[in-house]
């Protein structure tokens, strides 16, 4: 057995969860592990590596607030970053800020065990870490799936997924290469895959709505004109429910003339990427106005693409706009008109089996192929936190806990666990947001907590079973006040079989969430139980 090594707080992960945890928490005072599974920093930018990867928030959102040289030097390249630049950003961070020295890579989390004394931390590798405090900084989209096909072996070609793709240069000049998937994994990979291969044959399930990126490079001017207004940009962010900055019209959709209506849908689709959602404010809150959305959108994907009956089946129906994971795409219907892109419609005739030249589908029909590439999600918000077995106070693990859906205080914190916290996790905003700045508003909060404990001399906090259950019920009420419950989607569980059917992020924005953390905190930290240190008991 190996010494155990001693930190106050353990850091699950390196992505831009952890490096901002560690960066900040160390800043306080604390002695901080960050324990990364991956070979590198950058979390889901280390692993996403599949041709065309790339942000669906604008790269001056999609970036740390909280160093003001960092923001004024930092030089983006595009509207919407790939996700090279975004990894070298992370890199850069880790080196500006001297992160390196606390962060252990290949070292995937396998336990963590609470006791009277704290938690141990046990890697793949059996390297043990005491610590006060973990913090889950395992990001929502990290634990890929691949799909059930049977026969996978037995394919003769290459295979790959997205979220793993290989650090080497993948060629796909010549090959014909199956996409299985269209969220915004398979959307943003086929019209940059079908520059190259012989053939894209695109394996869907469900149509996806997804609105264009409308990506450019970022000229001198442009980059000068954010920066001389970067802290008025931030606060903006803040202060709108998606982290994004800008408001939803206080309109109706219902209410405007088509006139109107048209004009609004056309600004939104040419300038706000994933926000389209907020065009108005009752398009997640009532399926006529969200109808109104979706008929535009489909109108758009009848124009993209050539083939009318094609653009019929790429079309998606029976669930409303932006419930299920819209895309921010950089021409993906277009790549439709191609004459080397086809689309497999796996609804009508599902999947078989693979045999070495390629899939099988139901109507019997072979498509060969030379790569399959996995486009096919991940087990979102709860697959990497429960990957480790996380043990709390009275020997109950996590999983156990979450079997009926997960059950947090804030999405911060969760009964039973005491000294255990979850950032940008489900119960928070998390998805639904701009994460990066949800994440920096968990750490913010976090290094504030743990202040307080300092200063009143608390050993250990956890919030309460009351207060837990009332924020899930919370959680749930929001939720099921708005559309999003009506979609198969991984916001409601539905992306893994035998999942329990639970909307997970908070849909109350981070506006509204961030004032529930701040009157949290002017209750004297509400809802959360504290244990004095021994020496404060004594006293
Ligand atoms: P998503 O958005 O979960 O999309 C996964 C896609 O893969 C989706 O089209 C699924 O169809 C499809 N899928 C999943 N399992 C299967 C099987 N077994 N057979 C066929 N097709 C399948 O993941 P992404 O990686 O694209 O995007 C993740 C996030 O990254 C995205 O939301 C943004 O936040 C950025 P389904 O819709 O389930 O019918």
């Amino acid at each position: 057995m190996k010494t155990a090594q001693n930190v106050d707080m353990v850091v699950v992960g390196a992505g831009f969860a952890g490096l901002r945890a560690l960066h900040t928490l160390r800043e306080r005072g604390l002695s901080v592990a960050v324990l990364e599974a991956g070979g590198g920093v950058g979390g889901v930018w280390y692993w996403n590596r599949y041709p065309g990867c790339r942000c669906d928030v604008e790269s001056y959102d999609y970036s740390y607030a909280f160093s003001e040289a960092l923001e004024q030097e930092w030089r983006w390249s595009e509207r919407y970053a790939a996700q090279p630049e975004i990894l070298r950003y992370a890199e850069h961070v880790v080196e500006r800020f001297d992160l390196a020295r606390d962060i252990h890579l290949h070292q995937r989390v396998v336990s963590a065990s609470h006791d009277d004394g704290g938690w141990t931390v046990t890697t793949e590798s059996a390297d043990t870490w005491r610590a006060r405090f973990v913090v889950m900084a395992v990001g929502q989209l990290s634990a890929p799936k691949a799909p059930d096909i049977p026969g996978l072996d037995a394919f003769a070609g290459e295979m790959y997924h997205g979220a793993r793709f290989p650090h080497e240069a993948v060629t796909f000049a010549g090959k014909r290469v199956g996409i299985i998937g269209t969220g915004s994994t398979g959307m943003q990979m086929t019209p940059v895959v079908a520059e190259e291969a012989g053939h894209v044959a695109v394996f869907q399930r469900t149509p996806n709505f997804s609105i264009p990126a409308c990506n450019a490079p970022i000229s001198d001017d442009e980059d000068a004109a954010v920066k001389a207004t970067y802290r008025e940009r931030r606060q903006a962010a803040q202060n709108s429910p998606s982290g994004l900055g800008f408001m939803p019209t206080k309109q109706s959709a219902l209410d405007a003339t088509p006139a109107e209506r048209e004009a609004t849908f056309e600004r939104a689709w040419t300038t706000f990427g994933f926000g389209f959602t907020l065009a108005y404010y009752d398009l997640i809150l009532d399926q006529a106005a969200n109808d109104l959305a979706a008929d535009f959108i489909r109108a758009k994907i009848r124009e993209k693409v050539e083939d009318p009956l094609l653009a019929e089946k790429l079309m998606p129906r029976g669930f409303p706009y932006g419930t299920k994971r819209p895309s921010v795409d950089c021409g993906y219907f277009e790549a439709f008109n191609r004459d080397n892109v086809s689309l497999v419609d796996i609804r009508e005739h599902p999947i078989v089996e693979a045999v070495p030249q390629g899939i099988v589908t139901a109507d019997s029909q072979l498509h060969a192929l030379d790569v399959i590439v996995f486009a096919t999600g991940f087990d979102v918000f709860t697959g990497s936190l429960l990957a480790p077995t996380i043990t709390g106070r009275d020997g109950q693990t996590l999983r156990e806990k979450w079997s009926q859906g997960p059950q947090t205080y804030l999405g911060l914190g969760v009964h039973g666990f005491p000294n255990l916290f979850i950032l940008a996790g489900p119960g928070s905003p998390s998805l639904l947001s701009n994460v990066l700045l949800s994440i920096e508003q968990h750490v913010d909060w976090l290094a504030d907590l743990l202040g307080y404990m300092h200063a009143g001399r608390i050993a250990s906090v956890e919030p309460t079973l009351e207060a837990e259950r009332e924020w899930v019920a919370h959680v749930k009420a929001r939720a099921d006040g708005t559309l999003y419950p009506k979609a198969i989607s991984y916001y409601n569980g539905d992306d893994v079989p035998g999942k329990p059917r639970v909307f997970m992020p908070y849909v109350g924005g981070v506006r509204g969430y961030r004032r529930l953390l701040e009157e949290c905190v002017a209750g004297g930290y509400a809802g959360w139980a504290m244990q004095p240190t021994a020496t404060a008991k004594a006293a």
